[in-house]
């Protein structure tokens, strides 16, 4: 793989100050080093920078720092377009969860341009489902999947460029839903594998059976893993913990599959607030579960081929 590391210093989506911090938390703990260790190309394109803003206004009171999030969104579809166009594999170094608004909206238009279907597994404690005119908190970073899928409510973004049917996002590793976002989703087909099924039929069966449809329609597939969807126990450095999230070893088996898939084709790394870390812990645990992802293991095992 060629790698393209985008620093996304994001951090208008949420207001606790730390995320900004992300990407140099992810080159501290080493994860060109890695990269490279296991045979992959590496090429970082350092920070992506914040442009000029607009002044924009929002229906919604409770919305903070739209413009800025407005920015980000914009440049960091460009920088995602850009790393595909080029054969790149694009991973982007976050900041906060609004980053998403941006990275998958480059891919997307990317897999449009590709004439290829773009599918989405969002690896989180929350599904990130409102629009700005539904959230209560305000913060930006609860609303790229309803960008992503095409809700209506993201008056002065770009219109997101194709987007992606319920039925290719799978939101995995939910556990804490905001009740206008439960109401908008039990609404709709948007396959919802939450920790009473990850605790029923285990880690492995419902990734497998999304990875499969991929497979089968040819898709491109972007990952977005938010630090929550480890457990709090594993994984400190985050603004919004809940308990009850996955394992160290459930969310390395979840790496290992993708990595067997063979089917990523671009990755977000999100909300890891440094500032609240221990001494690089949850940095760390992120870089090793990308290493997951990218091919390292214990003992070789062949491609699973599906379909
Ligand atoms: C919550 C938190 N649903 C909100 N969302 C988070 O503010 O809209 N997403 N933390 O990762
Ligand atoms: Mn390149
Ligand atoms: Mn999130
Ligand atoms: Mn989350």
């Amino acid at each position: 793989r060629n790698c393209h590391l985008i620093g996304a210093p994001v951090d208008s989506g949420q207001r606790r100050p730390g995320c900004l911090m992300g990407p140099a938390a992810y080159r501290v703990a080493g994860l060109t080093r890695m990269l490279g260790d296991l045979g992959h190309a590496v090429e970082d394109r350092g920070d992506v920078a914040l442009p000029v803003l607009r002044e924009v206004s929002c229906a919604n009171p409770a919305v903070h720092s739209l413009a800025e999030t407005l920015g980000w969104t914009e440049a960091l579809a460009a920088a995602g377009r850009a790393a595909l166009a080029e054969g790149g594999f694009p991973i982007f170094l976050g900041g906060d969860h609004s980053l998403s608004l941006g990275s998958v909206a480059g891919v997307a238009a990317h897999a449009q341009g590709a004439g290829r279907p773009l599918f989405l597994l969002w690896l989180d404690a929350h599904t990130d489902f409102h629009t700005p005119l539904t959230t209560q908190s305000g913060n930006l970073h609860g609303t790229p999947v309803a960008y992503i899928a095409g809700r209506e409510g993201f008056e002065g973004f770009p219109d997101f460029p194709a987007p992606v049917p319920a039925e290719n996002i799978c939101l995995y590793g939910i556990r804490s839903v905001d009740p206008e976002e439960h109401a908008a989703l039990q609404a709709g087909q948007i396959d919802i594998t939450d920790m009473r099924v990850l605790d029923e039929y285990g880690i492995v069966a419902p990734l497998r059976a999304f990875l499969e449809r991929v497979h089968t329609a040819n898709g491109m597939l972007h990952v977005s893993l938010d630090v929550d969807f480890l457990d709090p126990s594993i994984a400190p450095a985050v603004g919004t913990t809940v308990p009850g999230g996955t394992t160290f070893r459930e969310a390395h088996l979840v790496m290992e599959l993708l990595h067997e898939s063979g089917l990523v084709t671009s990755l977000d790394l999100v909300e890891l607030n440094p500032f609240l870390d221990e001494r690089g812990r949850t940095a760390r645990l992120m870089v090793d579960l990308v290493a997951s992802l990218m091919g390292r293991k214990v003992f070789d095992r062949p491609t699973r081929s599906y379909g």
